[in-house]
């Protein structure tokens, strides 16, 4: 059995974890698949959007730890080798990634597990979901971007609470501290994020990759260097034909056919 499912319709890639027995734990060949299938999708015209669940009761546990198991007197474990090569370039490819993630939080989200579901773009919960800095909890440091996500999304002093203790943060709760984007219900979560992933695959595709780039640049900036940006950005933008559509459909009262061009 794959451990990421790979489909594709309607210029929509969804991409499933697939260790449900496992609660989706992380293990380097998932990893590597989502990485090898994010960057098949960068060039790919028929993929203009992206959409990431997990397959089962949860969404991701994190890495499995059943792989990390150590023998008493063995020598410690380096884990900077699996941050640097299977849990960093995921984040990085998700957020350079210029299409849009939608993420269907389908159940628990802990570790590097709630925290690839906050590097996605959109974050949709189901109700009975939960996320879970877990790293405390086993002596660990939050990672996958958690510490960079977590104060800039809700504030210096939840991010803290949630790090050092490792609690469970219900879906309704991270919308109302602003983590994600919204809860929705258990039944309806797969239906409205397939709905929010379509919509978007039907849109600007050149424009929304430059908003994320704006967007995302943007905690490291300040308001002199985010202007330039903009300006840079917005130059692009208006060299594509999804703007031109954009304008003509605006001017002609009809709806848009954005090629994603
Ligand atoms: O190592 C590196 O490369 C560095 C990078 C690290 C990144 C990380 O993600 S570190 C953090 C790793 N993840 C965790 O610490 C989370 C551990 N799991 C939990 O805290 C809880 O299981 C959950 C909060 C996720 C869910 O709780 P609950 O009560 O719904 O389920 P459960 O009963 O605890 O777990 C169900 C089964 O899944 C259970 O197995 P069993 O008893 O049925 O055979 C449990 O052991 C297994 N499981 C859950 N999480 C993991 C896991 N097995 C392996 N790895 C896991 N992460």
């Amino acid at each position: 059995m794959s451990a990421v499912l790979i489909s594709s319709d309607g210029g929509v890639l969804s991409l499933t974890l697939n260790r449900p027995d496992r609660l989706n734990a992380c293990t380097p060949e998932m990893l590597a698949a989502l990485r090898e299938a994010l960057d098949r999708a960068i060039d790919d015209g028929r993929v203009r959007a992206v959409l990431l669940t997990g397959a089962g009761k949860a969404f991701c546990a994190g890495q499995d730890l059943s792989l990390r198991r150590q023998d008493p007197g063995a020598a410690p474990l380096d884990l900077s080798v699996s941050l640097g090569s299977n849990y960093n370039p995921l984040i990085r490819r998700m957020r350079e990634l210029p299409k849009p993630i939608v993420c269907a939080v389908n159940g628990v989200a802990a570790g590097a597990g709630a925290n690839i579901a906050l590097a996605c773009d959109l974050v949709l919960a189901a109700r009975s979901a939960s996320f879970v800095q877990a790293f405390s909890k086993i002596g660990l440091v939050p990672d996958s971007g958690g510490t960079y996500f977590l104060p800039r999304l809700v504030g210096m002093a939840r991010a803290m609470g949630l790090a050092l203790l490792g609690e469970r943060l219900s879906a309704e709760d991270a919308e109302h501290w602003g983590l994600i984007w919204k809860a929705v219900d258990d039944d309806a979560l797969l239906i409205e994020a397939a709905e929010l992933a379509r919509a978007l695959a039907s849109g600007p595709t050149r424009g929304y990759g430059l908003l994320k780039k704006a967007l995302y640049a943007s905690p490291g900036n300040l308001l002199d260097a985010q202007l330039d940006l903009e300006r840079d950005l917005q130059r692009q933008a208006g060299f594509t034909e999804d703007y031109r559509e954009g304008v003509a459909a605006f001017l002609e009262k009809r709806a848009p056919q954005f090629k994603g061009k």
